[in-house]
Parts: structure tokens; sequence; C-alpha cells
């Protein structure tokens, strides 16, 4: 067993069409452990910053657009395999693709407004988190 935590965003569509609630409540049933969540409102330069991997691709601009259109939810979540178990959970990127029964299968019909967004790496949770999460934000083991 390998106790793991990830990163996990509900992004301006998703909270647009009232789906913060689903999308807790997925990971909460799944077993997973809430460590630390909150709403806010990414600026462009902390948008810009969280999708740096994506800085050379073709849909960066409108990416960013979009990311900091709205209000993201954002939570961390713990438990076994957290990181590749929340990427099961969440499906394929591109929501025409993703399978039903996975948050985007049911919930995206978009590559770009796909509701979620999961950590696909520890390197990537442990780049991610820091900015959109300060260390005293991480509640401590319950
Ligand atoms: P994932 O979110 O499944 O890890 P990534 O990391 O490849 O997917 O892409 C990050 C985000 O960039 C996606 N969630 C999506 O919003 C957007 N995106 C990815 N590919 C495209 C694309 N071809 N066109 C527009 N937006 C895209």
């Amino acid at each position: 067993m390998a106790v793991e935590r990830t990163l996990i965003v509900v992004k301006p569509d998703g909270v647009k069409r009232g789906l913060i609630g689903e999308i807790i409540t997925r990971f909460e049933r799944k077993g997973f452990k809430i460590k630390a969540l909150k709403m806010l409102w990414i600026g462009k330069e902390q948008a810009e910053r969280f999708y740096s991997v994506h800085k050379d691709k073709p849909f960066f601009n409108d990416l960013v657009s979009f990311v900091t259109s709205g209000p993201i939810v954002a939570m961390i979540i713990e438990g076994d395999e957290a990181i590749s178990v929340a990427r099961i959970m969440i499906g394929l990127t591109d929501g025409r693709k993703a399978q039903p029964g996975t948050i985007r299968g049911d919930f995206a019909l978009s590559i770009q407004e796909n509701v979620v967004h999961a950590s696909d790496s520890k390197e990537s949770f442990e780049r991610e988190y820091r900015i959109l999460f300060n260390e005293n934000e991480i509640v401590g083991d319950y």
C-alpha cells in the first residue's frame, strides 16, 4: 500500500455548472481523505505557472484564458495510490473519448472544458499544489 496525495481542481466550467459537490462526493465515496479544500479565482500569472508544461502548445493562451475565466475549487486528497486512481476516475483528457463512469466521461464533451484536473505524477503534484496552496492550509492526520 502506497499512501499518496494528489491535487484535484474543479475547473471554471465545473464550478459554473454546479458540479463541485458531485466531484467532491466521488472522491470522498471512493475512500479518499480531503486534506485541503478551497475556492479561488486564479490570475493569469498563476495560471501560466500552473500550465507551464504546455507553454509551447497552440492551445496555451486559450487554456490560460479558460482557467482564469471564473473561480475554481482546489483540493488535496490522500489515499492509496491517489495519483493513478484519481487519473482513472477523471478519465481521458478529451471528454468525447472519456469512458462513461469517469467524471469527464459523464460530464464533459470538450477537450478544453473538461471539468476537472488531477495531477498526473508525483512530480506534477509537488509542483502544482504549491502554486495553489500554502503549507498551513493542509490539515494534519484525522
Ligand atoms: P490532463 O488534464 O488530462 O492531464 P493535459 O495535461 O494534456 O491533460 O492538458 C491540460 C489541459 O489542457 C486539459 N485539461 C485541457 O483543458 C487542455 N487541453 C489539452 N489538450 C488540449 C487541446 N488539444 N486543445 C485544447 N485544450 C487542450
